[in-house]
């Protein structure tokens, strides 16, 4: 069994003033190096050969695999574990059959045509890339992002061939980008493959046992979250349950309790409309709004506690929705992404898909229209930034799927109300038509969950338990409470006398978030769990 965990790729190009290669080489395998390809470009093949020699001595040393890129009689003249092919390079069969039985056969790919290939031919690994930018290789094709790797992930799905994603990854993005490419069916990578964090780095040591930590504690939480999930999914019906009714109105009571207690901060990028009505729901809660779109404000902001709303609502702040993002998920801050009226037009779609390559959502809310957009279904039609005719015709798999897609909460708001974390699904049934008459409704919604997020995520203390999530707090619950609260406060506010219409239902219902109580909450709520 080979271990692709932290798979080294060399770069002797990058090695930083007082740094030579086997030096860097020997601090990166201590540091946690699991497999080593020698990677020369441009070089003599006496050069390449001696490099190899080196390397190889190393590896053996150590007991690590070593792979060759692209050089067949480099490989062979070694005895390698194996070679690195790219799709310019030696065919996989012919490689194969020039090598000895047993030897490795690693093959880049940057599309699903490449996967597939990889997969006939019997590759035993595929390195897929590029997932970020990256200055180390001259990419020929665009990065990938990372959801890109999840999708191609799923083509490996039923095969053997291990995968390791390479291009730009970093110990500071690396949580983001194995989050993030966990595919559909719940495929997670094998490995990264990485050159200048570890090969530029004055510590290589320390660089690669970062990375090699950070891989190790994800995994770990993967694999348990899995094993969790199975012996629920195998417990007889209701013995075993993960939410109860009962269980979700405790939790959104005790978060509501801590936003009145602590205030925090909810940081909202969102449109012109709804932007004075979005801050006093915040208010309301007990909350405290900031409402800053400056690129230059981001990474202060992200440093108070709270959570941070990225509404597009009028694309605008691009550069400062995408930092935002970024910072907020290096501190581990809830992001609630509201892509408002993302279907209405191509620009609106691109700039959904940017964002949600550059940073993870922990929660996605929208309505039909936006939320099969989204997913690129064709299902729900949408006009500007409303949804079109009845919805899904499944809505409880809908938003299942979407939030194993997009490994996150996704909440699809319509007259019911649909939360899923990809394995549970709610359902809320609260909420009045009157929404529906005043602008921005949705809109408080994404601020409300927001707010509900940030108080999950003050709650949660236990830094040891969150190092391998990219998020602190249950966001699932977050996402649940915002609905509630919301659709309660609406209720409230159309049964009271002096609420005549929209007009006068609006302040109506700013002072019913403000005056919610647990007991209004428990007793109204209208939640199933599916
Ligand atoms: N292959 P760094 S990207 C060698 O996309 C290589 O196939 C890539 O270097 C691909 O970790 C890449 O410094 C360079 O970004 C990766
Ligand atoms: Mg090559």
């Amino acid at each position: 069994m080979v271990d692709y965990s932290l798979y080294l790729v060399t770069g002797r190009d990058l090695l930083p003033q007082g740094k030579d290669y086997v030096g860097s080489l020997e601090e990166a395998i201590k540091g946690g190096a699991t497999i080593v390809q020698v990677r020369e470009k441009g070089v003599d093949t006496l050069e390449f050969l001696e490099i190899a020699l080196q390397s190889k001595a190393l590896c053996e040393k150590y007991k690590v695999p070593l792979i060759i890129n692209d050089r067949i009689d480099i490989a062979l003249a070694v005895q390698a574990d194996g070679v690195h092919l790219g799709q310019t390079d030696m065919p996989v069969h012919i490689a194969r059959n020039l090598l000895p039985p047993g030897t490795l056969v690693g093959v880049s790919c940057n599309n699903i045509k490449h996967i597939k290939k990889a997969v006939e031919e019997g590759a035993d690994y595929v390195g897929i890339g590029a997932v970020w930018g990256t200055t180390t290789k001259q990419l020929t094709s665009p990065t990938i992002g990372v959801r890109g790797v999840g999708t191609l992930l799923e083509a490996l799905e039923g095969t053997a061939v291990k995968a390791v994603a390479i291009g730009g990854i970093k110990s500071t993005n690396l949580l983001r980008t194995l989050h993030g490419t966990v595919s559909s069916s719940g495929r997670c990578l094998d490995g990264i493959a990485v050159v200048s964090d570890v090969f530029a780095s004055s510590d290589p040591l320390s660089a690669a046992k970062d990375l090699r930590d950070i891989f190790t504690s994800f995994s770990t939480h993967i694999s348990k979250q899995a094993a969790q999930l199975a012996s629920w999914q195998a417990s007889p019906k209701g013995t075993l349950p993960r939410y109860t009714p009962d269980s979700i109105k405790d939790g959104v009571v005790n978060i509501m309790r801590t936003i009145r207690d602590s205030n925090p901060l909810v940081h909202q990028i969102t449109n012109v409309v709804v932007t004075n009505q979005s801050a006093n729901a915040t208010l309301a809660l007990g909350a405290s709004p900031i409402m800053a779109t400056a690129p230059e404000e981001m990474y202060d902001l992200s440093r108070v506690p709270g959570a941070l709303l990225i509404n597009f609502g009028t694309v605008k702040d691009k550069e400062g929705m995408i930092l935002a993002g970024k910072f907020a998920n290096d501190v581990k801050k809830p992001v609630v992404f509201d892509p408002v009226g993302v279907g209405a037009t191509q620009f609106r779609r691109k700039t959904a898909a940017e964002l949600l390559d550059i940073w993870q959502a922990s929660v996605i809310k929208g309505n039909a229209g936006e939320l099969a957009a989204l997913a690129d279904s064709k299902e729900v039609q949408a006009r500007g930034v409303d949804s079109v005719g009845s919805g899904f015709a499944d809505p409880a798999a809908f938003v299942k799927a979407l939030a194993k897609k997009e490994r996150c909460i996704v909440v699809l708001t319509s007259p019911t109300d649909w939360v899923s974390d990809g394995d549970t699904v709610v359902r809320l049934d609260n909420g009045d038509k009157m929404l529906g008459n005043i602008t921005g409704s949705g809109c408080m919604v994404g601020t409300c969950i927001a707010v509900f997020c940030a108080g999950s995520s003050l709650l949660c203390d236990d830094e040891t338990a969150i190092a391998s999530k990219l998020v602190k707090g249950d966001m699932f619950l977050g996402a649940i409470g915002g609905v509630m609260a919301l659709t309660i406060a609406a209720e409230l506010a159309v049964a009271r006398k002096d609420v005549l219409g929209s007009g006068t239902f609006l302040p109506a219902l700013i002072d019913e978030l403000s005056h919610l109580t647990p007991e209004a909450v428990r007793e109204k709520a209208k939640v199933q769990v599916l």
